[in-house]
């Protein structure tokens, strides 16, 4: 057995929760702040058979797309000023950030 760990985007987080139910696929939506950007994402864990990786895989690509987002300047508020970009930078914010961990033992009461 894995575990999908899965971070997107919170404006795909719906579109991938529904189409996981579709295909019968059972997950955790988890409420989650990246560190780089402190903006809300969304973490789904998803819990499957070995031959069922490359079928979740897949969905969560089709389901989810990258985008560019800014990142607004922070003030350096007695910190080092020369390290102060004054203007939004434009980052790449991924359709989806996938970690595959294996299960060592699974167990529902
Ligand atoms: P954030 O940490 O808020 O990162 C948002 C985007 O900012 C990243 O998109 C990347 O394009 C950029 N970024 C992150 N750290 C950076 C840095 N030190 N310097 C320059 N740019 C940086 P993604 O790579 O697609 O990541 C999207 C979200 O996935 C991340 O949100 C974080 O919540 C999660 N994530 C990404 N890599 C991870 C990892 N190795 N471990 C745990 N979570 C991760």
């Amino acid at each position: 057995m894995k575990m999908v760990v899965a971070v997107v985007q919170d404006k795909d987080s719906n579109k991938l929760a529904d189409a996981l139910v579709d295909r019968n696929y059972r997950a955790t939506k988890l409420a989650t702040t990246g560190g780089f950007l402190k903006a809300g994402n969304t973490t789904f864990m998803i819990g499957v058979e070995d031959h069922q990786v490359e079928g979740v895989l897949d969905l969560i690509k089709e389901n989810c797309q990258s985008r560019s987002q800014l990142v607004a300047p922070v003030s350096p508020m007695g910190g080092n000023a020369d390290a102060y970009v004054p203007y939004p930078v434009e980052v790449e914010v991924g359709g989806a950030t996938v970690f595959v961990l294996p299960v060592e033992h699974f167990q529902q009461f």
